[in-house]
């Protein structure tokens, strides 16, 4: 058994690689943020109480701008292992939080490393690169591709990235470097442009939304199924030797399209009609069972200028050479079946019939460890 420090534990990702651990066997503590609502709906299905004899789940109030309870957690728990998943991880929000995300997304990679080195506690450390750091690099990108961050978000991530490299270098400390392209999943956070269009299609279909806007529809992104990727972590920590990863699907796909396909599989053809900010997406046939609430010719995508970027990553396409020969990683979701799982588990979500197809690939592909469970009830946690 091995025991594992995460920070991040209530994202998307933290959520699914605290359940593969936990389904192993270790023990899991995470790091989360006192907030004044209950932020630890993709973790609640997995949490017991702590004084029940057995349980391997912990949390611990914290925040990654306070160096003392980073330093502390290390020295107490001496984890085996450590993922830093937390940041802010939006990339359009960190023009408006320049500042924030520097300290939080960059700084807190320095807070972690020193409180490792200060201690002499001999652990492995993961650290939550991204593709954003190769920003306006053509693709495809690989490990020894060229970083040039378009974002206060890749930037943080540059640095980050760089002072893991530095540890590992200067110290001997065990330090690996996923680079992982665009990863979603059913517990993909709201505004991130996958989530955001299968949640409005089910919205749209459900009656609860008119219309979906938009951003930038002709940026392309390689898009993986998030369960997949954190496998990946822990096999990158079970090497010999640490090392950094590139991890991705090899395929890119536009934002138009992961619309279309969001509607297609739901029965609903679009069209598109103007251009730039004028681009509109009609409905041009609708499968008869949503034909009382939507009809051809009704417009359900619009630009929304906001939604556009100061600057823009064109287009990111993972080169997985690397991960294949050292991980023996093989990617085994699609574009279309990601987009298949997650407008399921959306449209489950606002109660309507999903149309399955998603449900069973996702069963089909051996994530035995996790269900996508989401749970927006309160619970009471009885330690606090
Ligand atoms: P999420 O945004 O879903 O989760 C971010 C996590 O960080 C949440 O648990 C959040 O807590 C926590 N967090 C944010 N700010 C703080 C803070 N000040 N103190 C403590 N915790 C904080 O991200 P993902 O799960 O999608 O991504 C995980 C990591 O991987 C991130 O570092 C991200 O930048 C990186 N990454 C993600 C990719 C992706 O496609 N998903 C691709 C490449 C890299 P709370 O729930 O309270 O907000
Ligand atoms: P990204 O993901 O910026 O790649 O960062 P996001 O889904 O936000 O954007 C992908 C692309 O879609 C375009 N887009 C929109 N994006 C959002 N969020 N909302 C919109 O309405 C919209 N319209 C168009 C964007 O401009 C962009 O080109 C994600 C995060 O998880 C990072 O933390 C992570 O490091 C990278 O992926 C890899």
């Amino acid at each position: 058994m091995k025991r594992i420090l995460m920070t991040g534990i209530t994202g998307q990702d933290g959520s699914y690689l605290a359940e593969l651990l936990l389904s192993k066997g270790d023990e899991v503590h995470g790091l989360i943020r006192r907030a004044s609502t209950f932020n630890t709906s993709r973790i609640d299905h997995i949490y017991s109480d702590p004084h029940v004899q057995g349980t391997k789940l912990f949390l611990h109030y914290g925040d990654l701008s306070d160096v003392g309870q980073l330093t502390d957690l290390i020295y107490n728990l001496e984890p085996n292992e450590i993922y830093h998943l937390g940041a802010q991880s939006h990339v359009q929000v960190s023009f408006n939080m320049p500042e924030y995300t520097g300290e939080i997304t960059g700084m807190s990679t320095t807070r972690l490393l020193e409180a490792i080195r200060r201690s002499g506690i001999r652990t492995r450390f993961y650290q939550a690169s991204s593709s954003e750091m190769f920003g306006a690099t053509p693709p495809p990108q690989n490990e020894a591709s060229p970083f040039y961050p378009r974002s206060p978000y890749a930037a943080a991530k540059v640095y980050a990235y760089w002072m893991a490299v530095n540890y590992r270098e200067a110290y001997g400390l065990f330090v690996c470097n996923g680079i992982l392209f665009n990863h979603e999943s059913p517990r993909r956070g709201e505004t991130f442009v996958s989530r955001k269009t299968t949640r409005a299609v089910a919205n749209i279909l459900a009656g609860r939304q008119k219309k979906l806007y938009l951003g930038n529809l002709d940026t392309k992104r390689d898009w993986g199924f998030a369960p997949e990727y954190v496998e990946m972590m822990c096999l990158m920590l079970e090497r010999d030797r640490p090392d950094d990863y590139v991890v991705g699907t090899g395929e890119s796909h536009s934002v138009r399209e992961l619309v279309e396909q969001a509607f297609v599989y739901a029965g609903v053809d679009l069209e598109w009609a103007g251009a730039g900010k004028e681009t509109k997406g009609i409905v041009r046939s609708v499968d008869e069972k949503w034909a009382d609430g939507l009809k051809p010719g009704q417009v359900v995508v619009e630009i929304d200028p906001r939604y556009f970027r100061p600057t823009e990553v064109a287009h990111l396409q993972a080169d997985i050479t690397k991960a294949r020969k050292n991980l023996h990683w093989e990617p085994r979701t699609t574009f279309e079946e990601l987009i298949k799982i997650m407008s399921d588990y959306d449209m489950k979500r606002v109660g309507l019939a999903p149309i399955g197809q998603g449900i069973d690939i996702s069963s089909q592909k051996g994530f035995d460890y996790t269900n996508h469970t989401t749970s927006f009830f309160e619970k009471i946690r009885e330690d606090h």
